[in-house]
């Protein structure tokens, strides 16, 4: 190495000390980089002294240890520095911590408040002898209208839009195919509900989704009559509300009951004064309901001289907004979170 080398040599050295200064965070890295420095071009720049005649020895020795005090010293400011620092902002975080103060208490998720309204139903159900039962969401065309006794030209499809799937399957738009499947699965006498997402192709307000959740219900068994239907129904309100809720019953056209009703209740966003929610009736349909058709009866294989039965179809998805107050059904779906944190969060919330 020759005079030059050697002063480009340690030009680069410090340029990389600055470098390493400017990038480190902590003193365990100035530690490291300073390390590195010395035990490498440092002892590079220390052993090539041997290399120059015994003139030039004196002046190579002696800018060599400037540079490594130069370096040294940088690295010890740094330190310092960085040292001092931290001990200040441990200092402050000390004065600004006030141990009397109560703890932050995280916000816990749970449960999406439909979620907690299913359960809810499932409980009051089972602990009447019904058992909890499923369907598939793309279903048949069969099992959605044929089997409930609506054939293909029936009026009552056009009420029931939905989304059709290219192999001629559908995304079902109620719970009721639930019925006829359960009827083939475990005949007579039967009691069985069935919760779950329901599709139709439907313009959205503040109580219509496109995606809702429904929870079918049915008994069937021997001597069943309107008396016993309207006996669980009410049976259901109030166990949900815990208070006597305000229902009306009326009649209500579904081709798969005989006779067939209507039960809304009272609108619990505006106490029946009428509000958007309610189309300003002050009534929120929410369980429509009937006799089971002697047709529909056949379909699953039952003898509708032996049984007679009772379905309903509860809107479950507007009955949880009925229990926490939620004016506009497209919170539901909207991922607001301030419902996991607690449903009661949603009372009075609106989307903007
Ligand atoms: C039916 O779906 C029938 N299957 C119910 C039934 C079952 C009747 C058994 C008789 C016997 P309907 O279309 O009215 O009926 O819907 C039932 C309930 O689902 C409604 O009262 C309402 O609470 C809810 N619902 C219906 N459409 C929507 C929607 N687009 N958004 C939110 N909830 C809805």
């Amino acid at each position: 190495m020759n005079q030059t080398a050697l002063q480009d040599l340690l030009v680069r050295i410090k340029a990389d000390a600055a470098a390493a200064i400017e990038a480190s965070e902590s003193i365990d890295g100035l530690r490291a980089a300073e390390s590195k420095l010395t035990k490498g071009p440092l002892a590079e720049a220390l052993k090539s002294i041997k290399q120059f005649s015994a003139d030039e020895r004196g002046s190579a020795g002696k800018a060599i240890n400037e540079t490594k005090n130069a370096v040294k010293s940088k690295f010890k400011a740094a330190q310092d520095a960085l040292r001092s620092a931290n001990i200040e902002g441990e200092r402050k975080r000390a004065a600004t911590f006030d141990p009397t103060m109560p703890p932050t208490v995280s916000q816990q998720g749970q449960i999406h408040p439909v979620t907690a309204m299913q359960r809810e139903v499932e409980r009051i159900f089972t602990g009447l002898g019904f058992a909890v039962v499923g369907g598939p969401e793309m279903e048949t065309e069969y099992f959605n209208f044929e089997a409930l006794n609506i054939p293909e030209m029936h009026p009552a499809r056009d009420a029931q839009d939905t989304f059709w799937l290219t192999n001629g399957w559908l995304l079902r738009t109620h719970t009721s195919p639930c019925q006829v499947r359960a009827m083939l699965r475990w005949g007579a006498p039967l009691r069985v509900i069935a919760p779950g997402r329901c599709f139709r192709y439907e313009a959205i307000d503040a109580s219509h989704e496109n995606t809702f959740h429904q929870l079918e219900g049915l008994l069937i068994d021997k001597d069943i009559s309107v008396a016993h239907l309207i006996a669980f129904m009410r049976l259901l309100l109030r166990e949900v509300f815990q208070r006597d809720v305000k229902v009306r019953l009326r009649p209500g056209f579904f081709p798969f009951v005989e006779p067939g009703f209507e039960l809304d209740m009272s609108c619990a966003i505006c106490e029946g004064a009428g509000c958007p929610t309610c189309k300003k009736s002050g009534w929120v349909e929410i369980l429509p309901c009937g006799m089971v058709h002697p047709n529909v009866l056949r379909h699953g294989k039952i003898d509708p001289r032996k049984y007679t039965g009772f379905a309903f179809g509860l809107g479950l998805t507007r009955l949880a907004m009925m229990k926490y107050g939620v004016a506009d059904i497209r919170i539901m779906n909207s991922g607001d979170l301030r419902g996991l944190v607690s449903p009661a969060r949603l009372s009075g919330a609106r989307v903007s």
